[in-house]
């Protein structure tokens, strides 16, 4: 008998911003009620769950990565009355709510942190990171903050430096305290009993920190941290648990993920996107588009993950660009790219994440000044980059590439006015572009986008081939063309996608060569991909055949 797979294994998450997904009550904010009013256009896509960014009571500094208060709604998302029914709701169409779970950090304006930075007596002064400063009266150490300037805040009040490794508004909570621990676990069981259907854990490598040593990312502690969550929330509940880390590599995943580790069921990792940054200025220089690398990343994953762990796949969230505007082709062919690099994640072994608008295809706003942007990091690194010697002209072109806000535009659903979004004044720009590119118009269309997600999320639920067959990656110096194939009980799914605007004729390996029915396709449909094939701009196919 083989035990049945865990219901995330062939389920597609779609993530919710909420500030930008739907607003209900014309504050130009998007809230809870907003999200359940479009629950059916998330049942229509077969969606098994939402990952819902931050909605818990926060100042709003790093749109919610901040908060004030773990067990209450922020004011202008609603109310846990509010949350209650998304939860149930949601439940009734067969979706669970994963929400976000933030605590290497808390807001600077936690009641924790108020009475910490109060007083060095207070019990509460030791859940954050505290140190004395250096002889000179300085930082005790060079750290620097990921929002810009030093990450050591001096507060007068106690006369110490406290760590703030995002920003000033986001203090370290000291993971080496007992009692903060388990402050932790029960608020997270006090959510799961409120029915929720896991956790995404922001930053988690971050919580095993040793910060005398400089040690950061991947800290000794944070393992049996992790074990420890695992025992002290986890006990039957059949949930799903989301690791984000931005320092996860290949070797280490298994240790967050494997089967016998009992910590998360999977990572959320970004090797595939950092690899494309420049190792000097990151993401605020951009360089050309490296496909043979972005494959290396993405076949090597799925080989690290294929016998133990399991990955989530993605392309983009609300911290990066839109994809059709970064990988495909947002001018003449917006549509077909949108399905292409739709297909050629899609039918990877993993879970799948939709980001709120993808699925029309919705691409990245073209701000032209300092003031139209929203988000911290940008506006934090500006000064930092123009000290540095960047023009302003050129860092706002490299936020208009790679930006967070580009993710952050409010989700586009009618071609009316603010796009359907809110009946008032969006808190961000709506990009001018829903006159044409809206979810109205895309459902309306013969080949809209949202079928073809649609189509997407089906195949994995139905075929086992596209849950679990195993995976096997070819042609990985094409520079054009990711081809693969997946293998399951003498079956073959091959997945053949030109990422680029040319005609290009790709001879298919053997490997991955079938024929028999065509599950998938961008242009016109294929029954056999074999010998050289004539690929069209942005085609991609999936044909389902023998082979095993
Ligand atoms: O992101 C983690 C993180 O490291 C990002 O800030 C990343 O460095 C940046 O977006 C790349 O440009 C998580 C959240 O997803 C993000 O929204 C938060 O700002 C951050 O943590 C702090 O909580
Ligand atoms: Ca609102």
């Amino acid at each position: 008998m083989t035990t049945q797979a865990p219901w995330w294994q062939n389920a597609v998450g779609y993530q919710i911003w909420p500030r930008s997904f739907c607003d209900s009550n014309g504050d130009g904010i998007g809230d809870i009620p907003g999200i359940i009013s479009k629950l059916p256009h998330l049942a229509d896509l077969g969606i098994g769950f939402v990952w819902l960014s931050p909605v818990y009571a926060s100042p709003q500094h790093d749109m919610g990565y901040d908060i004030s208060d773990y067990r209450a709604i922020a004011p202008e998302y609603g109310t846990l009355t509010d949350m209650d029914r998304l939860i149930s709701e949601a439940r009734d169409r067969g979706i669970g709510i994963v929400m976000d779970l933030v605590v290497n950090h808390s807001s600077h304006e936690h009641e924790w942190f108020r009475a910490a930075s109060a007083s060095r007596d207070a019990p509460e002064h030791e859940l954050y990171v505290w140190r004395d400063p250096a002889p000179d009266g300085g930082p005790p150490s060079d750290v620097q903050a990921c929002f810009g300037g030093s990450a050591w805040n001096w507060c007068e009040a106690v006369g110490r430096y406290y760590l703030g490794y995002f920003s000033p508004y986001q203090p370290d909570l000291n993971w080496q305290n007992p009692a903060l621990r388990r402050a932790i676990y029960d608020m997270m069981n006090w959510w799961y009993d409120r029915g929720i259907a896991g956790f995404r854990m922001d930053v988690i490598s971050l919580i095993g920190k040793d910060v005398d040593a400089g040690v950061f990312e991947e800290g000794p502690d944070l393992h049996d941290f992790l074990q420890e969550m695992h025992r002290e929330t986890r006990s039957d509940r059949d949930i799903l648990t989301i690791g984000e880390s931005w320092s996860v590599s290949r070797e280490t995943a298994p240790l967050y993920c494997g089967r016998d580790r009992a910590e998360l069921d999977m990572v959320f990792q970004f090797n595939h996107i950092t690899r494309q940054w420049d190792p000097e200025h990151g993401k605020w220089r951009p360089r050309p588009f490296d496909l043979v690398a972005f494959k290396e990343e993405l076949f090597g994953w799925q080989e690290a993950l294929a016998e133990d762990g399991w990955n989530s796949l993605f392309l983009t969230n609300h911290d990066l660009p839109r994809q059709v505007s970064k990988y495909g082709d947002d001018g003449e062919y917006r549509v077909r790219s949108a399905k292409c690099l739709a297909t050629m994640l899609h039918l990877m072994k993993g879970t799948p994440f939709v980001y709120q608008g993808e699925e029309i295809g919705m691409t990245n706003i073209r701000f032209s000044r300092l003031d139209q942007f929203r988000d911290l990091e940008t506006l934090g690194l500006f000064e930092a980059e123009i000290a540095a010697g960047v023009s302003a002209e050129e860092f706002i072109a490299g936020a208009n590439v790679n930006g967070r806000d580009n993710s952050r535009t409010p989700v586009q659903w009618t071609a009316g006015e603010h796009a359907g979004f809110s009946s008032g004044t969006p808190w961000i720009e709506v990009n001018s572009n829903h006159a044409t590119i809206n979810v109205d118009d895309d459902r309306a269309a013969p080949d809209g986008v949202i079928a073809h997600y649609r189509r997407l999320i089906e195949l994995r639920r139905s075929y086992r081939i596209v849950s679990h067959g195993r995976f096997e990656g070819a042609a990985p110096e094409h520079p054009q063309v990711v081809a693969y194939a997946r293998h399951l009980d003498g079956q073959r799914l091959a997945v053949i996608a030109n990422l680029s605007g040319d005609t290009v004729d790709f001879d298919v390996p053997e490997e991955i060569a079938t024929a028999g029915e065509c599950l998938s396709h961008t242009a016109d449909p294929r029954s056999a991909v074999a010998g050289r094939l004539s690929l069209l701009p942005w085609e991609a196919v999936a044909v389902l055949g023998a082979g095993g």
